[in-house]
């Protein structure tokens, strides 16, 4: 017979076979997770059905047995020739979307030939510089029926632009094309910083989209509210949430106070999710953001059911993935990819296994596909819609996240909005805060990554990746844009230019001015330009968190003796050793840059941070007049085999050899004898250990300091 148990029944019996051991987990949201969740902890929510508002647990009715998701992989490198071939390769092979991504040079607003750019072209992504490169990046691929996303926030006018053109050279209409634009400019200023302009002007350019699609291109997602980026940075779950639908809501606002209906953008408006290793958080956020959205377009007004719901895309989690023992990255997808699903996405991006070192081959790009065409067909996912729906505990989580989010949505609402919060910095320090105390507890094992800091592997085997001559790419673009410029009207394109120029000091449509530039094969450069005259070009100084790692360690003993060693190296110099953390080239990726320079800060350094996107000369510069003694590199963008051996040159040019040059972050193995040849004095790859860089550093600057877990032997 069945007993009547109750849930206090079950803990005395749970307390005595752990003795009485608190099995609460408590989540970096705050959140406290009971060991066991019963029907008593989802008394009195109700999450509603698929397809109907709040839309909890799905946008659609029938959800994956109606349609499954878009196996939809982000690529892009080098040519658009290559990019072309790799696209169509793919679709061949079971694809269903594309998603372009650009080289850092194009979503900065440079064309190629651009001398600020000359170690980022082709490298991160595919390099586009006119309309004739998009016509060449889609030759063969209908765009009247294949949907396209771009990721593109700084450079989007052109880049919109030249796809609408390239759309009507190939006979589609813009009304015909569909597709996705990011054109989510508040989280470049927060976490992904390709921005170009101002907060201002670049919010503007935002509305001047969602204005422009709504009337023109109904089949369009004016938008990708991203949190992606976020979570990479280090956000927890409730952070992303809660500046994600908060950009949503700032975006929505703009576009009414520029007159717009909200019914009548809003259906296209999209979103875009991280989705990392804590599977039923990451379920759990997505069913939160979807009630969360349709409460807050609710509170806007909107009307049409279509408004209220929200879509997303979704892509697992690049930080996640490591260099060592990188088999274990294909395990790692899979499960954010099946945390996906079962969270509801409409469109997935799954990385490849090579992910920590390069971009993908075709090899990886084949498994990382074939892990959602797995899922999707032979797992028998697809036939029920919300399958989690009433899970005790997925069901609590995610109202437990609705909550959290919420009180931090009243505080950036308290602050004034997005914007305001931005522009005040705290959002980013908040993610920046739990990113480096995330880290704290990888490096001291409290969070276990299986190969890097658990069951790593004495040896490593090699694998393959992609390199890109990024020499001979650039050298192909400049050709070509001298070709475009020789073919074209030099006066209509000018004209057209101007055009954009006086209409970006008023109010016109940014985007619409930028079309007729594109019609005259104006470049991506000279569209940029055109608005920086007006708009000027946005420069911001890093300002990492202090003191997290200092709290994390307390109590370290290996922590205190590389303190101690800082100490020592101090006594001699007579003032603290000095370490320059610097971005050079496009690369805005400063995750890794402000862990680095909040630890060693916390460690006792003196940290200069350098701004983002400095030339090598640049850097040279800030390292000489703050006289540095060190200067550690963060790479993660491919520019590595260009930049760092240009900054080592400049420093032996000025006679300051003395002064060492470490790299860090996306460097493959396969690169080390290159750059220590160069001059590259410490390497330190995805996976490192914060506290023994800097002991190693310490070591490049004539300390003593012994091996992790031994004694210090000669004191200095
Ligand atoms: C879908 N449909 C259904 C259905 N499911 N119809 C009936 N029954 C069902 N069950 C219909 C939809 O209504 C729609 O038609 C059509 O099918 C397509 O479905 P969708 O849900 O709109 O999917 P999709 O077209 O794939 O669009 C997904 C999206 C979109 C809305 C999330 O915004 C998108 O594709 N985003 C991708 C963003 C992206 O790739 N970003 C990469 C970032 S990488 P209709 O007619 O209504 O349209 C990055 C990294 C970096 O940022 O930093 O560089
Ligand atoms: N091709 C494929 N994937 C890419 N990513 C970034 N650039 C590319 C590219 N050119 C993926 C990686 C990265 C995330 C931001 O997007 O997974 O972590």
């Amino acid at each position: 017979m069945k007993d009547q148990n109750t849930k206090s029944d079950w803990q005395a019996r749970a307390d005595k076979e752990v003795k009485g051991r608190d099995l609460t987990w408590h989540t970096p949201e705050g959140i406290a997770v009971q060991p066991l969740y019963t029907a008593d902890d989802t008394q009195g929510l109700d999450p509603g059905l698929p397809g109907f508002e709040p839309f909890t647990r799905g946008p659609y009715a029938s959800m994956y047995t109606g349609r499954p998701w878009t196996i939809r992989q982000y690529a892009g490198f080098s040519t658009a020739e290559e990019s072309n071939a790799f696209y169509r390769r793919n679709l061949a092979a079971g694809q269903k979307g594309l998603s372009v991504a650009f080289d850092l040079a194009t979503h900065r607003g440079y064309d190629s030939d651009h001398p600020r750019v000359v170690g980022d072209v082709g490298k991160a992504g595919v390099a586009i510089d006119t309309v004739r490169d998009m016509e060449i990046l889609f030759d063969q691929i209908p765009l009247e029926t294949m949907s396209v996303s771009m990721t593109m926030n700084g450079a989007v006018i052109p880049i919109l632009a030249f796809y609408i053109v390239a759309g009507e050279r190939q006979g589609v209409s813009a009304e015909k094309l569909s597709g996705t634009i990011q054109n989510d400019i508040l989280k470049e200023f927060m976490v992904r910083n390709t921005y170009i302009y101002p907060p201002e002007p670049s919010m503007r350019i935002v509305s001047d989209i969602i204005a422009y699609t709504s009337q023109h291109m109904p089949r369009f997602n004016s938008i990708s509210i991203s949190g992606y980026h976020m979570h990479e940075a280090g956000a927890t779950a409730v952070q992303e949430l809660a500046f994600t639908i908060a950009d949503g809501k700032e975006y929505a606002r703009r576009a009414m106070e520029a007159g717009l209906d909200i019914d009548a953008f809003a259906p296209r408006l999209s979103f875009f999710w991280g989705i990392g290793m804590n599977f039923f958080m990451e379920i759990a956020k997505m069913r939160a953001a979807r009630a969360l959205w349709h409460d807050v377009m609710d509170d806007l007004g909107a009307q049409n059911p279509k408004s209220k719901m929200l879509r997303t895309h979704c892509q697992t989690s690049g930080v996640s993935l490591q260099e060592q023992d990188p088999y274990n990255n294909v395990i790692r997808t899979t499960i954010e990819a099946m945390a996906a699903v079962l969270g509801g996405t409409q469109s997935l991006h799954t990385n490849a296994l090579d992910e920590a070192i390069a971009l993908p081959t075709d090899f990886s790009a084949r498994i990382a596909r074939n892990t959602q065409l797995v899922i999707q067909e032979e797992a028998g996912i697809t036939n029920v819609a919300d399958p989690l729906g009433g899970s005790y505990y997925i069901e609590s989580l995610t109202a437990a996240l609705v909550e959290k989010a919420k009180a931090m949505l009243d505080e950036v609402e308290a602050a004034g909005g997005m914007t305001e919060y931005v522009a005040s910095g705290k959002p980013k320090a908040q993610i920046e805060e739990a990113a480096a105390a995330k880290q704290a507890s990888v490096d001291k094992g409290e969070t276990v990554i299986v190969g890097v800091n658990k069951y790593r592997l004495d040896e490593e085997a090699e694998i393959d990746t992609l390199d890109i001559d990024n020499h001979a790419v650039r050298q192909s673009q400049i050709e070509r844009i001298e070709k475009v410029r020789e073919g074209r009207d030099e006066a209509a394109c000018q004209a057209a230019l101007k055009a954009l120029s006086e209409g970006a000091a008023e109010t016109d449509n940014v985007l619409e001015l930028a079309v007729a530039a594109a019609r005259q094969d104006a470049t991506l450069g000279e569209i940029s330009s055109a608005m920086e005259d007006v708009f000027g070009r946005y420069d911001t100084v890093p300002t990492p968190v202090r003191g997290v790692y200092t709290s994390a360690y307390a109590g370290d003993a290996r922590y205190r003796q590389v303190v101690d060693g800082v100490k020592a190296v101090e006594r001699r110099l007579g003032r603290a050793p000095k370490l320059m953390v610097a971005k050079m080239g496009q690369d805005g990726h400063d995750r890794g840059a402000n862990v680095i320079a909040s630890a060693f800060a916390d460690m006792g350094f003196e940290v200069i941070s350098g701004p983002l996107f400095q030339t090598p000369a640049e850097t040279r510069d800030m390292a000489l007049e703050k006289d540095v003694d060190a200067i550690g590199a963060s790479s993660l963008a491919a520019g590595h085999k260009t930049l760092i051996p240009d900054l080592i040159r400049l420093l032996k040019d000025a006679g300051r050899s003395d002064i060492k040059v470490v790299a860090g972050g996306v460097i493959p193995q396969k690169d080390y004898d290159f750059l220590r040849d160069a001059g590259v004095q410490g390497i330190y790859g995805p996976g490192s250990n914060v506290v023994e860089c800097a002991a190693d550093l310490l070591r490049l600057l004539g300390h003593n300091m012994p091996p992790a877990g031994e004694e210090l032997e000669a004191a200095e």
